[in-house]
């Protein structure tokens, strides 16, 4: 499954601006990896940000774990991202109501539309999740991925709900570019898939998560990059 394509060339078709310079990254950094910094102090990750950063394309953040959150984490993740080439994509799930998520994403304590390439939504309230989104996001240079598949055990996004996501997706081509899924599910060069729960090892954790290798993940499934989280950094020191 998936697009044959290099991600060259996917970059020289992409229409989306976000699209296009992730595959740029892909390629000139010859990384299809997503590091899940999962710390709970804004210096844990900023420190693994610029130790990993040479060789990672994307860095993904749960912004609302921070103990120590202040606007000056963001100036400094941002820093780091121009520093080493890498987008930030911060994991904020959005799955509520268009006016809602358009506030959750742009004001708060976060406001994620300023600094985060790319966030996610989850497509069960329908796709007044997206244009609240796209209202905020598109003039910023903005994108979205649909969770159309989620890697812990007993997930109800499965069969008709993933293919929902996926048609969703199709209909909003311009600010959604592609889906966190556990395979390619719709082979089309311009969306990119991503998938979470990946280990060198397959097997779990004690909360539901269900891990697949790389192998797995790139070669028989068909997504184009790989989030790691525990596997990557937990092998050096604990994550809290
Ligand atoms: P891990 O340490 O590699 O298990 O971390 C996985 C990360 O990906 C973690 O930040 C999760 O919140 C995130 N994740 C996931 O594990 N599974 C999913 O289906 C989605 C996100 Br969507």
């Amino acid at each position: 499954p998936g697009s044959k394509l290099s991600f060259e060339a996917r970059a020289q078709i992409a229409t989306n601006s976000v699209t296009k310079k992730l595959f740029e990254v892909m390629h000139n950094k010859k990384s299809n990896l997503a590091v899940s910094v999962d710390f709970t102090s804004c210096d844990k990750v900023l420190s693994l940000v610029d130790k990993v950063g040479p060789y990672v394309c994307i860095v993904k953040t749960h912004v609302d774990i921070l103990e120590d959150f202040t606007p000056e984490f963001v100036k400094s993740l941002q820093m780091l991202a121009a520093k080493h080439n890498i987008l930030v994509f911060e994991d904020r799930k959005f799955a509520d109501i268009g006016n809602t998520v358009k506030n959750q994403y742009s004001k708060g304590l976060y406001h994620i539309a300023e600094w985060a390439d790319l966030v996610n939504a989850h497509v069960v309230p329908g796709d007044g999740v997206i244009n609240g989104l796209k209202e905020v996001g598109a003039p910023l240079g903005r994108a979205c991925l649909l969770i159309g598949e989620m890697s812990s055990k007993g997930t109800l996004a499965t069969g008709d709900y993933t293919k929902a996501a996926a048609d969703m997706a199709k209909a909003h081509k311009d600010f959604v570019i592609g889906f966190i899924s556990l395979s390619c599910l719709v082979n089309d060069p311009q969306f990119v898939h991503m998938t979470p729960g990946v280990q060198l090892s397959a097997g779990g954790d004690k909360l539901g998560q269900q891990y697949l290798t790389p192998e797995e993940v790139i070669i028989n499934r068909g997504s184009d990059v790989i989030i790691v989280g525990r596997g990557f950094v937990l092998k050096s020191e604990d994550l809290n």
